[in-house]
């Protein structure tokens, strides 16, 4: 498979393991591994996997866990028993260790080996790039970006992003991690707290009573005690529902060129969480695969080495719209995909994808009607005006 790169000549690799999907948080629970299938099987039918280098992800190892994660935690995430009955749904679970077992963290069969599969794959993606033997590196089961050093929060145990940007730390002198999942980032963001060679910059909703993590205000940009190289080195990007593509377009834009300009990263980390999507299960944004795929499109457009991962997405055929798009980007397949609005007849479980069955649904073909926009332009010029101040105390 040497030598394979896309038309306009980046090596493009692809870090995926299908046991990954096998996975099952339990029936009501909204993540499902399964979604990587989906994802996968577009790809495939639109030919993209012959433009870049596929690889089969491996699990990552004990010590590669440990080199973030507490080996008290990832001890007991080896050894702890699978809840043997159903879970009390309002996490009332008496005995949560590491928070694990309530409602959002569920422990299930298998549960080491999905986190060491998504932790190995993010681990590889960051290695090509390390290597130089990929310019852009995708691992949709990476993302999960709630997770601590010793605790899971919000669905994720292992934190796959702070694992792989620890690794590229080794060869890049400033990472830049960028996060477009509906939530905040505060697992990578609190990692990195008080070093001045990672960035961090999401943009999410914010509602601290009524959304999840509640963190990830405008003004929360790092700890500003006396000797903090990280002070001034967390961005946020506070939304409100029904935010459009060409507001998040503008304000993305907006915010990573400044981000870029000052800190002059080496590398960049794309967390392409498909949850901030219109008609998500849990996310209320009014985005569609075009809106969130930009955001691909201009990062790549930076000419730096990046790894993509994927993150939240709770509609699964949506998710797999967005990440075949947003791989579609990174080979320069696009014209390819934008050539064939109807999803190829061979997709496998095509039947999952409604409206026509298109690549490219529309606003009125996912929501009927799309949500109201509560996000003000003027709101938006705030958010640029804060950003643009804290970044007067970055260098690079
Ligand atoms: O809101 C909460 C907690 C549970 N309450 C005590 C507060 N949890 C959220 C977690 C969302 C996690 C998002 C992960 C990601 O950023 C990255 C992979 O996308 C939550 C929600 C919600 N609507 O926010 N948990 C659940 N819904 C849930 C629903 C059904 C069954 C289990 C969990
Ligand atoms: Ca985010
Ligand atoms: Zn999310």
């Amino acid at each position: 498979e040497l030598g394979i790169t896309t038309p306009k000549g980046y090596d493009v690799s692809f870090h995926y393991n299908p046991e990954m999907e096998r996975h099952h948080f339990g029936q009501t629970h909204p993540m499902k591994p399964w979604r990587l299938t989906l994802t996968k099987g577009l790809v495939t039918a639109y030919g993209m996997h012959y433009t870049m280098k596929n690889y089969t992800a491996r699990a990552a190892t004990y010590d590669e866990l440990t080199s973030f994660h507490t080996s008290d935690y990832v001890d007991f995430l080896a050894t702890v028993a699978p809840q043997p009955t159903p879970l009390d749904l309002d996490g009332t679970n008496s005995d949560l260790k590491f928070n694990l077992g309530g409602s959002d963290c569920p422990l299930f069969e298998g549960l080491y080996n999905y986190c060491s599969l998504s932790g190995g794959a993010s681990l590889d993606a960051a290695r090509k790039l390390c290597t130089k033997q990929s310019d852009i590196a995708i691992a949709w089961g990476g993302g999960l970006h709630h997770a601590k050093r010793s605790e899971a929060s919000g669905f994720c145990y292992v934190n796959d992003i702070v694992i792989a940007i620890l690794q590229l730390l080794r060869v890049h002198k400033r990472v830049l991690y960028i996060d477009i999942d509906v939530h905040h980032g505060d697992g990578v963001e609190e990692a990195f707290f008080s070093t001045d060679r990672v960035m961090t910059v999401s943009f999410h909703k914010y509602d601290p009573m009524n959304f999840f993590p509640g963190t990830g205000a405008l003004e929360d940009n790092g700890p500003k005690s006396e000797h903090n190289p990280g002070a001034h080195h967390a961005i946020n990007v506070p939304l409100n529902d029904g935010i459009t593509d060409e507001q998040y377009k503008w304000l993305f834009e907006n915010v990573i060129s400044r981000c870029v300009e000052k800190f002059k990263p080496e590398a960049i980390v794309l967390q392409c969480g498909a949850d901030s999507l219109a008609g998500d299960r849990l996310g209320k944004f009014n985005l569609l695969v075009q809106g969130h795929g930009s955001c691909v499109e201009y990062c790549k457009g930076l000419g730096l080495p990046m790894i993509i991962v994927g993150g939240g997405g709770y509609t699964p055929k949506n998710v797999a719209r967005a990440w075949a798009y947003e791989t579609a980007i990174a080979t320069n397949n696009q014209s390819n995909v934008a050539a064939t609005a109807e999803i190829p007849l061979h997709t496998p479980y095509r039947k999952n994808f409604e409206y026509d069955s298109v690549l490219l649904p529309s606003i009125e073909q996912i929501l009927g009607d799309a949500r109201q926009n509560r996000n003000t332009q003027k709101r938006l010029q705030e958010i640029i005006q804060h950003v643009t101040e804290q970044l007067r105390f970055v260098s690079a």
